[in-house]
């Protein structure tokens, strides 16, 4: 079964706190680590403002802000 995408940075202080939230709530997703000068087409179909972190979840919702992809996590996982 396809998971939730996370696109990620492993740097940025933002998508940390997306992973923090995904680690805590033990919530699974399918983890790709981006470049940020060579963003992955898909990545920016789906958001094209171009930051991580990128939350996609199975129902084709697109969360494009670290603390709201931390809401959603801690209010519904
Ligand atoms: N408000 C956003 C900020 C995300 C953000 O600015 N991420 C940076 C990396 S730390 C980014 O993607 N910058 C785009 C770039 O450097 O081109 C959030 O909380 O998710």
């Amino acid at each position: 079964m396809a998971l939730p995408i996370l696109y990620s940075f492993r740097r940025c202080p933002y998508a940390m706190r997306a992973r923090m939230a995904i680690v805590r709530t033990n919530f699974e997703v399918e983890h790709r680590e981006v470049i940020l000068r060579d963003r992955p087409e898909h990545m920016m179909e789906i958001s094209p403002k171009g930051t991580v972190p990128v939350l996609l979840l199975t129902d084709g919702t697109v969360i494009e802000e670290s603390l709201e992809i931390c809401a959603v996590l801690e209010t519904n996982y």
